[in-house]
């Protein structure tokens, strides 16, 4: 049992904790992505019992290392590990990883109960994980339509609002099994969150540039779609990897999709290594923060990559 589920917040993370919940009833949910792990696991009580799902370890894993033998984690992830660190080094009681599978399925591989297969599913499809022989043979069990319709509104919701306070309760809320239908203002929520992207697809038309083999986008209107600009981006210029930039005062924030023939996720980790910051991700999406001054240099680094 859990004292505390610590999750990604996105439709992957809020699934695999909506899994958790059920098998520890009353445990807390904190959502955190990878850059905010150690300032949450911090704010926990030393002893605690916690799952952390979801969450790609840092760059900066040391601090992690250090304050995870104060307490009794449970990692189930699906994420490569920061280059130079093993997952024996990570100081955490017992770990679940699998790279080709979501972090949801894991979670209903090993605590799951049946009723609780509609989340895995959900889960998948928001880590675009579905082909697995397992939610393959779970999806057999539903009316794809629906299974997917649910997905769908999950997804599109939270990529609309996506605040940790809201991730937090609707994962709450589909830990106590209200199904995604009932679930209130969700799919209002989710006919805005479309429409953002129908406005993310007509922006990287006319604001998108393209390379030898790669497509760039920088600073779509709307907030929280840089993965959807940096994929209609490389499929609109038909390009291998797809880019979305968005600068902030110091750093700028780099999303990556690859069409599966360059792997943008070891090229996040080693970037993050050589410039020392953050980033990681898988083959076909990952995202970096480099310093402003860095850019160029990496995109220049990306556009050799992928020819
Ligand atoms: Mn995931």
């Amino acid at each position: 049992m859990f004292d505390f589920i610590i999750a990604h917040g996105d439709e992957d993370g809020v699934c695999a904790a909506a899994i958790l919940e059920r098998y520890s009833p009353g445990a807390r949910i904190l959502i955190s992505g990878p850059r905010e792990l150690l300032r949450v696991l911090s704010s926990i009580r030393e002893n605690s019992s916690i799952a952390i799902v979801d969450v790609a370890i840092p760059f900066n894993f040391v601090p992690l290392q250090k304050l995870a033998n104060k307490y009794d984690v449970y990692y189930i992830d699906h994420h490569p590990l920061p280059i130079s660190l093993r997952e024996t080094e990570l100081g955490f009681r017992k770990i679940s990883r699998d790279l080709a599978t979501c972090a949801s399925e894991i979670a209903y591989r090993e605590f799951g109960e049946e009723s609780s297969s509609p989340l895995a599913i959900y889960g998948a499809i928001g880590d675009y994980l579905d082909d697995t022989p397992l939610i393959k043979k779970l999806i057999e069990a539903q009316d794809r339509r629906t299974i997917y319709y649910e997905a769908a509104i999950i997804g599109y919701a939270l990529s609309e609002k996506h605040e940790p306070g809201f991730s937090s309760r609707l994962a709450h809320l589909l830990a106590d099994k209200v199904r995604p239908g009932y679930v209130r203002g969700l799919e209002e929520l989710a006919s805005v969150g479309l429409r953002h992207e129908y406005e993310i697809m007509d922006f990287v038309k006319s604001h998108g540039r393209s390379f030898k083999s790669m497509a760039y986008v920088e600073n779509p209107p709307i907030i929280g779609y840089a993965g959807k600009a940096a994929f209609y981006v490389m499929s609109y210029f038909g390009k291998s990897v797809g880019v979305c930039l968005n600068k902030k005062e110091e750093y700028a924030d780099i999303v990556l999709r690859s069409d599966g023939t360059v792997d943008v996720g070891s090229f996040a980790r080693s970037v993050a290594a050589e410039f020392n910051c953050d980033g990681g991700g898988h083959e076909r999406a990952a995202s970096l923060s480099v310093p402003l001054h860095s850019v160029e240099k990496v995109l220049e680094a990306l556009n050799k990559l992928s020819d």
